[in-house]
C-alpha cells in the first residue's frame, strides 16, 4: 500500500541523512525531493508546495533543540508538517446515548455500499444497534447488493423500490429506525445524469435527513482527481470525515492526503480491500510513520521534545564554570538517558542504523541506572560537595544504593574526570566526555 509516497519520502529522508552537513544548500535540495516525491504520488502541486514550504521555512528557521541534530529535526518537522495535514487524531466520535444518524457520499464506484457494510459490520460488533438505508434509487440492484451485505452481519435495512425520491427514502428512513437504532447509516447514490444533479441531490438529502456526519467515501486509485473531488462534495454538504477505500492496491496514496487537505476533513477510516472486513481505523500518525519508514514515530517526536525542555540554562553555567554538583551530573545523566532511548528511535531511520552500536547505548542506560541509585543515596552535602565523601561514607553509599564500593568510586571518578575536563575544555569535548563517561 502506498508504495510510491513511501518510496519518494523515504529516499528524500535517506539522502539528507546521508549527506555531510545540513545546510542552506541540502535542506532546499531535501524540499525538492520531497516536492517531487509528494507530486509524483498524486498529491495535489499546491498542497505539495504549501507542505514544502512550510517544511523548508520551518527547517530554515527553527533551530535544532540540544542534543538533537539538525538531521533529526528536520526529519521531525516533516513528520509534524505531514501529520498536521492529514488532521490529527480522532476518528468517528459515536455515542451509544443516542440515535447517531451518518450519511455517506461518494461518487460512483468509490466504494460507499461496500463501505456502509463495512461500517454496519464493525458498529454492531462494538455493540451498537446498527440500521441501514438504501437512498440510492438511481442504480439498479443497489438495493439488493446494500441487502446482501448487511445480511452478512444481521443488519436491518429499510428500502422502498417503488419510491424514486431518494431524499423520502432517506428521510423515512430515519423516522423507521430512530429510537429502535443508535447508528443509522444512509447510504447514497453515485451514480446520476450528471455531476451537478448528483451533488444537488446529497445537498437535499443532507438538508433532509440532518445527519451528525457526512462520510466523503474516495476511490484511492483515482489520484489527482481526489482534490477536486473532495472539494466539490464539501462545498455542496460539509464533509464531516472520510473513507479512503481501495488502498490495498495500486494506489499511490497521495490522494488520500489530497482528499483530507481539500475538505479540512480527518480520514476516519481507509478500506483495504473488498472483504466485510477490509477496513481500518486511520491514525495519522501511524500512517505518517509508515510512510516514513519510521517504526514508532511518535515515540521520536515525544522524545524530541522531552530532550528540549531539560536543558537548564543556570545548571549549565554551573557546569561549565567547574562548580559542578551531584546533582547537576544527575541531570546529565538522565538526559543522556534520554538521548540513548532517542538513539535507539534513531535507528530506525533508514541511513542512521548503520552508524549506532545498540549494545553500547544499552551499556550507557545500564551504568547510568547504576550511578543514579547511588548519587540517591548521598546526603545533600555530598552530593554538593562529592570531594568529602571519605572511605566510610564511601561504605555508607555503597550499602544504601545496593550497589558495590566499586561503583561508587567509578562514578566518584568519572565526577572528578568530568570536572577536570570542564576546566580544560568546552562545549564540544564536554558532549563527547558526556557520552563517554556514559559507556562505562
Ligand atoms: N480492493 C478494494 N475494492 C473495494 C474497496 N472498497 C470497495 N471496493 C470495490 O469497489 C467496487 C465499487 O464498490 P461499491 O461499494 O459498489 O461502490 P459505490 O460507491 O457504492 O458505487 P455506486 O453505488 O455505483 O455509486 C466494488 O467492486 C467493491 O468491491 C476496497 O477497499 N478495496
Ligand atoms: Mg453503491
Amino acid at each position: 500500500m502506498l508504495d510510491s509516497l513511501r518510496e519518494g519520502l523515504q529516499s528524500a529522508v535517506k539522502r539528507l541523512v546521508g549527506s555531510n552537513v545540513v545546510d542552506e544548500k541540502s535542506i532546499k535540495e531535501f524540499v525538492r525531493d520531497l516536492q517531487r516525491a509528494l507530486i509524483q504520488s498524486d498529491v495535489n502541486v499546491r498542497i505539495a508546495l504549501e507542505v514544502t514550504d512550510r517544511v523548508q521555512k520551518r527547517a530554515l528557521e527553527e533551530k535544532a533543540p540540544p542534543g538533537v541534530t539538525k538531521k533529526d529535526q528536520v526529519v521531525s518537522i516533516l513528520y509534524e508538517e505531514l501529520a498536521r495535514l492529514l488532521g490529527g487524531e480522532g476518528g468517528l466520535q459515536l455515542s451509544k446515548d443516542k440515535t447517531n444518524v451518518i450519511v455517506m457520499l461518494g461518487v460512483q464506484g468509490s466504494g460507499k455500499t461496500t463501505t456502509t457494510g463495512k461500517l454496519a459490520r464493525l458498529y454492531s460488533k462494538r455493540g451498537f444497534k446498527v440500521g441501514v438505508v438504501a437512498a440510492d434509487t438511481f442504480r439498479p440492484g443497489a438495493v439488493a447488493q446494500l441487502k446482501t451485505l448487511a445480511a452478512a452481519s444481521g443488519v436491518e435495512v429499510y428500502s422502498d423500490e417503488k419510491e424514486k425520491d431518494a431524499v423520502k427514502v432517506a428521510k423515512e428512513g430515519r423516522k423507521r429506525f430512530e429510537g429502535t437504532k443508535n447508528l443509522i447509516i444512509v447510504d447514497t447514490a453515485g451514480r446520476h445524469k450528471e455531476e451537478k444533479g448528483l451533488l444537488q441531490e446529497m445537498k437535499e438529502v443532507v438538508g433532509g435527513v440532518k445527519p451528525d456526519a457526512t462520510v466523503l467515501v474516495i476511490d484511492g486509485t483515482i489520484g489527482q482527481q481526489c482534490y477536486n473531488q473532495a472539494l466539490a462534495f464539501h462545498q455542496a454538504a460539509p464533509v464531516g470525515g472520510i473513507v479512503v477505500t481501495k488502498l490495498d492496491g495500486a494506489a499511490k496514496g497521495g490522494g488520500a492526503l489530497a482528499a483530507s487537505a481539500a475538505t479540512g476533513a480527518k480520514i476516519f477510516f481507509v478500506g483495504t480491500g473488498e472483504r466485510i472486513d477490509d477496513l481500518e481505523e486511520f491514525a495519522p500518525t501511524r500512517f505518517v510513520g509508515r510512510l516514513l519508514g519510521m517504526g514508532d514515530l511518535k515515540a521520536l517526536m515525544d522524545m524530541v521534545k522531552d530532550a528540549e525542555v531539560v536543558v537548564d540554562e543556570k545548571m549549565t553555567q554551573r557546569v561549565m564554570s567547574g562548580k559542578m554538583t551531584m546533582n547537576d551530573l544527575l541531570v546529565q545523566f538522565e538526559q543522556m538517558k534520554k538521548f540513548g532511548s532517542l538513539k535507539k528511535v534513531m535507528e530506525r531511520i533508514p541511513g542512521f542504523s548503520g552508524q549506532l552500536d545498540s549494545k553500547e547505548l544499552d551499556k550507557a542506560e545500564d551504568r547510568v541506572k547504576v550511578y543514579k541509585s547511588i548519587i540517591q543515596s548521598m546526603t545533600g552535602d555530598e552530593k554538593s560537595n562529592p570531594e568529602t565523601i571519605n572511605a566510610s561514607r564511601l561504605r555508607r553509599i555503597a550499602r544504601g544504593s545496593g550497589r558495590s564500593e566499586k561503583d561508587v568510586r567509578e562514578l566518584l571518578a568519572r565526577y572528578k574526570q568530568m570536572k577536570t575536563l570542564v576546566k580544560t575544555s568546552k562545549g564540544r569535548e564536554l558532549r563527547q566526555m558526556m557520552r563517554r563517561m556514559g559507556e562505562g
